[in-house]
């Protein structure tokens, strides 16, 4: 079986589709399956190695739904997908976990790694998918609250490490395991541009790293709007790109084609050869020429 670097090479992007009504910057907008499916088959088509199907809101504030809910909202894109879409499934319940990879679900991406449902290790241990393990302080509904930290980026590549080792212990190869620091998770704007300086003490452990910065609102607040609960696509890019530039290797994001042409180009200058071969699963597809 592929390691997780052999199947997201460098950069990998994963385009996110959330079927909800309430996320933070797209809530609604794939809350009807047909929707859903439609937005996932076109991000493949634009160079999206995989999709994060999500039926649960994580924006800060959030308090959670059931899981009959979380269901209800994302079997049926994943019953459409299956074999057709590459997909991870963005959940904290095992039981979500369990149906979506019947469904074909490769990855599993856990906003609390592996600290909240005690069955969800299980259940990515025993069906050999990938799991992207994320970090957070707090939870959703208070994590935004007083984030702190005495050295945010030392911490967070400790609590990585340690995850990794309990993931590892629980019976998931360590070759088939991301990390994400997970920005604007329990982080100030300042905390959040700090950790993504400093990625590169993340990517030390050895593992793949994943980044969702992607509209986050410290992009927005940096900006100069204090109150901005999202951050535009100019500033998405650029933060995608510094995290590239720092050894990042998967990039979820809402707006896929414009980042795989920002990281086409961010992989051109660091090879000096052209676009790589690898990463962009839709590229010829897409119909993105190699030459000039
Ligand atoms: N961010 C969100 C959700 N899931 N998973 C990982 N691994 N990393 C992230 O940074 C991350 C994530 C929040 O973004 P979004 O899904 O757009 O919003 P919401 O949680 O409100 O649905």
């Amino acid at each position: 079986m592929a390691s997780i670097e052999e199947r997201f090479p460098r950069a990998s992007v994963m385009g996110v589709v959330n079927v909800t009504p309430d996320s933070f910057s797209d809530g609604g907008v794939n809350f009807n399956a047909a929707d859903a499916i439609a937005a996932a088959r076109q991000m493949v088509d634009e160079g999206a190695a995989i999709v994060d199907v999500g039926g649960e809101s994580t924006r800060p504030g959030s308090a959670g739904v059931t899981l009959d809910e979380e269901l209800r909202r994302v079997v049926p894109v994943l019953e459409a997908l299956q074999g057709e879409v590459p997909v991870s499934i963005d959940t904290t319940k095992a039981e979500v976990a369990r149906r979506a990879i019947e469904l074909g679900a490769e990855l599993v991406n856990d906003v609390t790694a592996l600290r909240g449902d005690q069955e969800l290790a299980e259940v990515v241990a025993s069906s050999g998918a990938y799991l992207c393990s994320m970090h957070m302080q707090g939870d959703p509904r208070t994590m935004q609250l007083d984030p702190t930290y005495g050295d945010v980026a030392g911490e967070i590549a400790a609590f990585l490490e340690a995850r990794l080792r309990f993931a590892v212990d629980a019976g998931i190869p360590e070759e088939r395991i991301c990390l994400d620091p997970g920005f604007g998770f329990g982080k100030t704007v300042e905390q959040n541009f700090e950790l993504l300086r400093r990625l590169g003490e993340i990517v030390t452990l050895g593992r793949p790293v994943l980044v969702g910065i992607s509209r986050k609102r410290s992009l927005g607040r940096i900006l100069g709007d204090p109150e901005a609960t999202t951050g535009p696509l100019p500033a998405s890019i650029a933060a995608a790109v510094e995290a590239y530039e720092r050894g990042a290797t998967i990039f979820r994001v809402h707006d896929v084609r414009e980042h795989v042409e920002a990281l086409t180009i961010a992989m051109a200058v660091e090879t000096a050869s052209g676009p790589a071969e690898p990463g962009f699963a839709g590229r010829e597809r897409a119909g993105q020429g190699r030459e000039g």
